[in-house]
């Protein structure tokens, strides 16, 4: 992703003028300081009314999103799309994709990309809403160059939508855990495994989850909060994997982070990362029909995959409240 130099003083000629300005932060303003890593699990009831599902990393793709949903004949009345993160970055459409934190029926968990996002601003927050713009920062590294085009004015002031945003990626847990008993099921971004793949067994488990990991010192507690959101020690970028399966001691769960053209599932994590956005920043893939976004039911085990097409008019339809 280019990061294109900012334009300083100078006014844009009035295609910011969607940025609504705030000045310094109002008072009581409900974002969120807290810090960053601390463990969030958000607890849902089964769905007894529709069907749930849950989809692999965004990153932009919304249209294609639109048209997975409109396969499945998505009911926004009665069914529930959970995320595995990574709603934003590299894709076409970041700002269309954090659109769906403000529907009743989206539930997502906080993926590397908006925790990254989180940390790029949370030292604006204490400068008054001034960006502390820094270049070198992960966030703008790996594809958030669109804020600046999208939620940051000419003189980097955070605005409203900004601030809004920030306040509600704040929430976003890092875990849901969706019904009990067999049909429970769990979605976080990256894994839930131990810093050490010694310990045996080598992912945490429902009764860890049960007791909010309160056996866990205070270092491993932290450790833990980083692999929800970026560890890659059970799901490898490339080559076979000696894990099994499934791990008796821990329910289905359902994460992203570490892109494959097939849906691997190792130590009862189902990762369903298929690369949405690989056709759209690589010139020459090697197979671009094999990578694109990926959908799951639990209740069922169906699995629905779209190649990846961002082009508007491939999705006239969306779905209504
Ligand atoms: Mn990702």
């Amino acid at each position: 992703m280019e990061i294109r130099g900012f334009p300083g003083d100078r006014d844009p000629p009035g295609e910011l003028d969607s940025v609504k300005l705030i000045g310094p932060l109002p008072e009581g303003s409900r974002v969120s300081r807290k810090p960053l890593n601390t463990l969030g699990i958000s607890r849902l009831p089964a769905n007894e009314r529709g069907r749930d599902f849950v989809v692999g990393d965004l990153h932009g793709c919304r249209n294609t999103l639109e048209k997975l949903l409109n396969r499945v004949r998505f009911d926004a009345s009665r069914d529930r799309l959970m995320s595995v993160g990574d709603l934003i970055d590299r894709g076409p459409d970041s700002m269309g994709c954090l659109d769906l934190l403000e529907e009743p029926w989206f539930f997502p968990v906080r993926g590397n990309h908006e925790q990254m996002m989180l940390e790029f601003f949370a030292p604006s927050l204490d400068l008054g809403g001034r960006v502390s713009w820094e270049e070198k920062h992960d966030f703008l590294l790996n594809g958030g160059g669109w804020v600046e085009r999208e939620l940051v004015d000419h003189r980097r002031r955070i605005g409203s939508r900004l601030l809004e945003i920030l306040d509600v990626l704040g929430a976003v847990p890092l875990m849901l855990v969706v019904g009990s008993g067999q049909e429970r099921y769990h979605v976080i971004h990256a894994e839930l495994s131990r810093s050490n793949l010694a310990c045996d067994p080598p992912v945490y488990g429902d009764a860890d989850i049960d007791d909010d990991f309160r056996q866990l010192a205070p270092v491993e507690r932290e450790a833990l909060s980083e692999s929800l959101c970026w560890a890659r020690r059970v799901m490898h970028l490339r080559g076979p994997s000696s894990w099994p399966e499934y791990a008796p001691h821990l329910s289905k769960t359902y994460c992203g982070h570490t892109p494959a053209p097939e849906i691997r599932r190792l130590m009862s994590h189902i990762c369903i990362d298929t690369g949405a956005y690989i056709p759209l920043v690589s010139s020459n893939p090697a197979d671009p029909e094999e990578w694109g976004l990926t959908l799951a039911e639990p209740a069922t085990d169906a699995v629905y995959f779209v190649q990846t097409d961002e082009r508007p008019d491939q999705a006239p339809w969306r779905v209504l409240r």
